[in-house]
């Protein structure tokens, strides 16, 4: 149980056996280590608890496999969860230390790219709450998502220390560590009895160490493993290897254990075919497959019946391999026959699908394939020759059907096909794009197994996007209907009835205020642009991509100041347009688009004949901490995508939560926001998915039409090729130009229709103002996309994978306090 004052006497002995200090002497970092030790210490008990019962109970684990984790801070999380949040402020108030400034001292863990390990994390939060026994496995990057810097309009990437300080969250567990193996080749054996053997050789290695993380349930003592791997040499210098000349190679697998873990790569949405991506896959898929045979013999004798107690559940391809590693596992080391092995792995492993983007789909080369995992390799071949016996069977004499869902085809290992072929399930991430998957772009694989495919729609924790980064709407949330939405939120719903309220509307809208106030304050000291809190906060944070249409919306915000400029007596309420967004670091088009929002803000906000009308932010670094405050500020949510491309979206749900409106096309979760807060308490414009993909069956459309029949598009797209917002320079902003436009032969014109789509979204902002300027009717719009956003709980998501994918057994904590 926690005690106050065992917690701060906890603190200072911290500073003192770590830095040798006083807390009066000890830097805001080193407080913030010494509190975060502290926290361990009243974690660790729970967790010893935790996994004690679940030695005990033996309950079926999922394991959730995953290249990213996008965590954000641990410390106010881990606190909330505790139920020790009060109780610490109150303590740290007595030593002279304020929580939130401490929190702030605490890196954001940003293992991740965005939406698919942001969601991972929220996973891992709904699991420990709900009770169910799993582990995240992934990988300990010595470098996270980079650090965004903006110069001259720019985005320069800084890399990401965040281990530079140490973390205080993590614990080393060399005793669990496990070799894994690249390259060389495979020499096969005929055993006394006839069987065959295989030995992989003239490898090279690397040492897998995990590093385990809490993951702290909320209010029931359960502690769940993050457990990500650290790559070590084998041989950190063997003497005897120097000896023996054998110092080439040492050194070799010093670097190739550096250079594994050493970065993530930044590309969100989009596949790129590096070797070090294979192997950081391989890497840390081996050694959680190992961890997880191991843990499991330690029980049960029999691995036949593996899948009873374990599930792997693959997050997109990117782990993939799991799938061969476990029937390498199961055969060559356990001895097991190929049809032992493959109904194992195909009782135990399932597969999320997290896009339909083709450019992010993982196609590996054979040549590079084979030779990194020459073992692996040979097993995919043997799973793909019986799929397309299977195929053969099943549709005689169709090659078309091999061809397009064959596993090996054209020279390309096709990652997504050895998951469908070889999982359990399969499923989308929300209700359109499972529909779409199943229709269009997987329709021959569902034809053929139908029972594999399903729909989870996704969902976010309610306990960190307001619990935590929202508290005084969480504390008013409470004290209307009481605590219960915190593990249960669609107990949110009994707001409703609030909805007309003239108080309640009141101190809700004084909130968002606040909440405003704070980002205010936040972007005066970050940017240095003064926004007014009264204006329309509107807001479009995600990874910068041109499926996204950040561009869209810039566009229009040059629309806007043009009318503003011809009609200065017209009627504009203010609006702050607020963007924060990385763009992967190769992404040309992606940062041009940057820039040009940095030269609209510049234009737009020194403009004194504009009245501060409207001023346009861009926020620098955008991330999980500063993130939670901007859902809290935001009015109006920008869920632009061109529809059909945007798989779920998850920003969309916090901004839901947070009671933001969604400006938005009917496109992923939209979709099912719409459908639970109705069409009236949203802004819903543009091109339906189904049109998108008539025209994309015709080639696409043609936006010249639109440019020579709309002079306010006309002179927007002209203001791009004419200097105005780059000093002159008429060829900063050509690319973008063309790309709407053009031109080039090997891009079709628009292809996210943003022309298309361009006079639908105008007329949405226009009813966005009309709404807004009607205070009341606003304030009942907000309280009822809070009120409605009960569906999109990361507990009910998981409670759904738990359902119908994984059937773990529930578990309940028992201490003795
Ligand atoms: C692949 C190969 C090589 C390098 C990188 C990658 C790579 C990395 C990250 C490919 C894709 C991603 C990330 C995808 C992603 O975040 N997808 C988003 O997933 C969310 C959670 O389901 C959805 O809400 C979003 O709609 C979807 O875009």
């Amino acid at each position: 149980m926690f005690n106050k004052e065992t917690f701060k006497k906890s603190v200072k002995d911290n500073v003192k056996t770590l830095y040798r200090r006083t807390l009066e002497e000890a830097t805001p970092q080193q407080v913030f280590q010494a509190v975060s030790y502290a926290v361990k210490d009243v974690i660790i008990d729970d967790w010893l608890a935790t996994q004690k019962t679940y030695e005990q109970e033996d309950p079926k684990t999922v394991y959730y496999m995953s290249m990213e984790f996008l965590m954000g801070r641990a410390l106010g999380n881990n606190l909330l969860n505790l139920m020790a949040y009060d109780q610490v402020r109150e303590a740290l108030e007595e030593l002279g230390f304020d929580l939130n400034a401490i929190e702030d001292q605490e890196p954001d863990p940003a293992l991740g790219n965005g939406g698919l390990g942001r969601l991972a994390a929220c996973f891992l939060d709904s699991l420990a709450t709900l009770g169910y026994s799993a582990y995240g496995c992934g990988i300990r990057y010595r470098y996270g998502m980079f650090k965004q810097k903006i110069e001259n309009g720019y985005q320069i990437e800084v890399p990401d220390q965040w281990l530079k300080d140490g973390y205080p969250f993590e614990l080393r567990r060399p005793e669990y560590a496990k070799e894994v193996k690249f390259g060389g080749y495979v020499r096969v054996e005929m055993e006394p009895n006839g069987k065959m053997k295989f030995i992989q050789e003239n490898y090279q290695s690397v040492l897998a160490i995990p590093f385990d993380m809490p993951i702290v349930g909320y209010n029931n003592h359960v502690v769940n493993t993050l457990r990500i791997w650290d790559a070590e040499a084998i041989n950190n210098f063997q003497l005897d290897k120097f000896d023996k000349g054998e110092y080439h190679q040492a050194v070799e697998q010093e670097n190739l254990a550096k250079t594994i873990v050493e970065v993530l790569y930044p590309n969100d949405n989009h596949y790129a075919g590096k070797e070090l991506r294979l192997k950081q896959q391989y890497f840390f898929i081996s050694a959680s497959v190992q961890a997880a045979i191991e843990k499991y013999k330690k029980k049960h004798s029999d691995i036949h019946k593996f899948y009873e107690k374990v599930t792997f559940q693959l997050n997109d391809t990117h782990p993939t391999v799991a799938i061969a590693e476990l029937m390498r596992i199961l055969m060559d080391e356990e001895g097991l026959e190929w049809d032992e092995a493959w109904e194992i792995t195909t009782k135990t492993c399932a597969y999320t699908n997290h896009t339909i983007m083709a450019e992010a789909l993982e196609k590996w080369p054979i040549e590079l394939f084979s030779k990194l995992l020459p073992r692996i390799y040979q097993i995919i071949e043997e799973i793909n020759r019986r799929f397309i016996m299977e195929i053969q069977q099943k549709y005689p004499g169709n090659q078309e059907k091999i061809k397009k869902m064959a596993i090996i085809y054209d020279g390309q290992v096709k990652m997504a096909h050895l998951a469908i072929a070889s999982g359990y399930s399969v499923n989308g991430v929300a209700k359109l794009h499972t529909e779409i998957l199943k229709n269009q772009e997987l329709k021959d694989f569902y034809e053929m197994m139908p029972w594999k495919f399903n729909n989870k729609t996704n969902g976010i924790t309610q306990r960190r996007f307001l619990l935590h980064g929202n508290q005084p709407l969480a504390s008013w949330v409470t004290d209307h209907i009481g605590k219960e939405w915190i593990t249960d939120l669609p107990q949110i719903s009994r707001l409703k009835v609030y909805a007309d309220d003239e108080k309640a509307q009141q101190e809700f809208m004084n909130i968002k205020y606040q909440n405003k106030l704070r980002l205010a304050k936040y972007i005066y000291e970050h940017n240095g642009i003064e926004v007014d809190p009264r204006s329309i906060f509107d807001v479009q944070v995600k990874r910068l991509h041109e499926y996204k249409r950040q561009l869209l919306n810039i566009l229009h915000v040059m629309y806007l100041y043009n009318q503003i400029k011809e009609h200065p007596d017209m009627e504009f309420y203010p609006r702050t347009f607020i963007f924060g967004a990385k763009a992967a670091a190769g992404y040309r088009r992606a940062k041009l688009t940057i820039k040009l929002i940095n030269a609209v803000a510049d234009v737009v906000n020194n403009d004194t004949s504009i009245g501060g009308k409207i001023k346009v932010v861009f926020i620098e670094d955008y991330r999980v901490s500063n993130a939670e405050m901007i859902f809290a500020a935001a009015d109006v949510s920008e869920q632009i995508s061109t529809a059909s491309k945007e798989a779920s979206g998850t920003s969309n749900m916090k901004f839901m939560l947070n009671g933001a409106i969604t400006l938005g096309t009917m496109d992923g979760a939209n979709v099912e926001i719409v459908e639970e807060v109705g069409e009236e308490n949203a802004f819903i414009f543009g091109l339906r998915s189904d049109e998108v993909i008539q025209y994309e069956k015709n080639g696409g459309y043609y936006p010249m039409d639109i440019f020579n029949n709309d002079q306010d598009i006309r002179k927007v797209l002209m203001q791009l090729i004419n200097g105005t917002y780059a000093n002159g320079d008429m060829e900063m902003f050509r690319d973008i130009y063309d790309s709407l436009l053009n031109t080039k032969s090997s891009e079709r014109a628009d292809t996210y229709f943003i022309l298309k789509d361009f006079k639908p979204y105008a007329e949405a902002h226009r009813q966005v103002e009309a709404a807004y300027r009607d205070e009341k009717r606003w304030a009942k719009m907000a309280i009822l996309n809070t009120a409605s956003c009960g569906k999109f709980t990361s507990d009910r998501t998981i409670q759904q994978y738990v359902d119908e994918i994984w059937h773990l057994d529930k578990v309940q904590i028992v201490t003795e306090g």
